[in-house]
């Protein structure tokens, strides 16, 4: 099933919800929009001063503002275990990964802002449960193997997913993206180690590392979103060339590149299904549970409620900081104009 059936969440508080916006407008067939797609075929980035069609901006400032939202509330699941880390040496690495995912953010507000929407007006969309995030942050991190979970499959699906964004034709984005995705490669490469120590640790530690796979493997292969048949924005995307591959491929690259790291590890998949078929070369896997995933993109997952309202609080008690920061700025403001 699709996220078709996403339309009548009309029950659900929007506090809480992820709903569904409508899809991409009608294409724009005027000789602008047909010049900007010439520029598009031929490879060349369009940059923030550069004409564009209203939808293709659009459609920009919701992705890029969603990855930023995503960032923002992925640091949530971790940040739970940074005083709980096992070593000196665990708690650096976290702290430094949390710390690299508030940065992420930080670019990608920056680069949707480039495109004239403003800080405080996505922020707001966030706060007020108007915004997306990525359905997996709505997931608990119950004990220590799960943020070697994290970083093995979410920061490696984020990886999947991202690298093709690095020759997004938006420039401001794929220049960010490249920053981003090598130091999603060190977050992979972190929770990779933390399962494969525990994965040949002893025999607790070992069903403790199962434990977080057999949880976190079905919400990782949601991250790519809807299959194809229901991506509503993938048409659009792929012709205007930011989004390089389908939801569906991306999703079956990630599958076929992390089952054998799983199998090093030593550890099963939760599906039955999962074989690798000879004919393609491919690892075929079991239906994904997308009545769970719409139910999470509805705000019912089992974090939206504490996701957000973390978010409120960090927001509300950081509203010293913002005013200091602007009554400092104004304070400077004359002394600038003077000096100029
Ligand atoms: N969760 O038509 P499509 C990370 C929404 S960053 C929630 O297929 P599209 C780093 C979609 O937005 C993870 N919503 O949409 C990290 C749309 O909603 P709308 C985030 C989802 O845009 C690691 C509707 O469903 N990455 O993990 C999800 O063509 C560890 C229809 O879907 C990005 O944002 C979902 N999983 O394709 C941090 C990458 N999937 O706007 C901390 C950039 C779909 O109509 C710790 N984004 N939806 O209301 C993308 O590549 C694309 O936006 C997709 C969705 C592929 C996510």
């Amino acid at each position: 099933m699709g996220l078709s059936g996403a339309g009548g969440l009309g029950h659900i508080s929007p506090m809480y919800s992820q709903a569904l916006n409508t899809a991409t407008g009608p294409a724009d067939s005027s000789e602008a929009a047909q010049r900007f797609q010439e520029r598009i075929d031929a490879e060349e980035r369009v940059e923030p001063n550069d004409w564009m069609p209203e939808a293709y901006r659009r459609t920009l400032i919701r992705q890029i503002s969603q990855h930023a939202h995503s960032e923002i509330v992925g640091m949530l699941p971790e940040g739970n275990w940074i005083t709980r880390a096992p070593t000196l040496r665990r708690k650096a690495a976290l702290l430094a990964k949390v710390q690299d995912e508030g940065g992420h953010g930080l670019y990608l507000y920056a680069a949707a802002e480039t495109l004239g929407a403003s800080r405080e007006e996505l922020v707001e969309q966030l706060l007020t449960g108007r915004a997306k995030y990525s359905s997996i942050f709505n997931y608990p991190t119950l004990n220590w193997a799960d943020i070697g979970a994290i970083g093995w499959l979410v920061d490696g699906a984020a990886i999947m997913n991202q690298i093709p964004l690095c020759r997004c034709s938006y420039g401001p984005y794929a220049r960010a993206m490249i920053r981003i995705c090598k130091e999603e490669s060190f977050h992979q490469r972190q929770g990779f180690e933390i399962m494969t120590t525990l994965a040949r640790g002893s025999p607790e530690q070992k069903a403790m590392a199962q434990d977080a796979l057999n949880r976190w493997w079905w919400p990782s292969l949601m991250m790519f979103g809807p299959p194809d048949s229901a991506s509503q924005h993938s048409d659009a995307s792929m012709r205007w060339k930011i989004k390089r591959f389908t939801n569906d491929s991306l999703r079956r690259k990630f599958v076929d590149a992390t089952v054998p790291q799983g199998h090093y590890l030593g550890l099963t998949f939760p599906d039955p299904a999962l074989h690798f078929n000879e004919a393609t070369g491919h690892w075929d896997f079991g239906e994904i549970d997308w009545e769970e995933f719409r139910r999470v993109l509805a705000g019912e997952g089992p974090c939206n409620r504490e996701r957000l309202a973390a978010r409120r609080r960090a927001h509300d008690d950081g509203a010293w900081v913002r005013e200091a920061a602007l009554a400092y700025a104004d304070k400077h403001r004359p002394a600038e104009r003077a000096a100029a």
